[in-house]
């Protein structure tokens, strides 16, 4: 099981994810989005699904027409790890 991020590894991660914020309480990571339609936001959200699958690592997410909201945090640790900072990542690599 991948260990929860110290306090100074997830500032860094979080100064290389500029989109995301930080959620104390409950130690995850958050971003918005909105897109021009529903038809975007969800082809959006099936190539997360893709990636989250691949990676065995999944979003808590919500969608509401063009708005996408994600949030990230490793269950299986209590909190915030590398795994969801790397799918942070290629969250963002969607986003061109
Ligand atoms: N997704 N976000 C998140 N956190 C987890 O701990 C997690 C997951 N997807 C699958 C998964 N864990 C499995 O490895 C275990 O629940 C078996």
């Amino acid at each position: 099981m991948a260990d929860k991020l110290s306090p100074s590894d997830r500032d860094t991660a979080l100064a290389g994810l500029p989109g995301w914020t930080f959620d104390a309480s409950a130690d995850a990571i958050t971003r918005e989005l909105k897109f021009r339609n529903f038809s975007e936001a969800f082809g959006f959200m099936s190539r997360v699904a893709l990636l989250a699958e691949k990676a065995d690592h999944h979003p808590e997410w919500s969608n509401v027409y063009n708005k996408v909201t994600i949030t990230l945090s490793t269950h299986d640790a209590g909190g915030l790890t590398q795994k969801d900072v790397d799918l942070a990542q290629k969250i963002d690599g969607l986003l061109g």
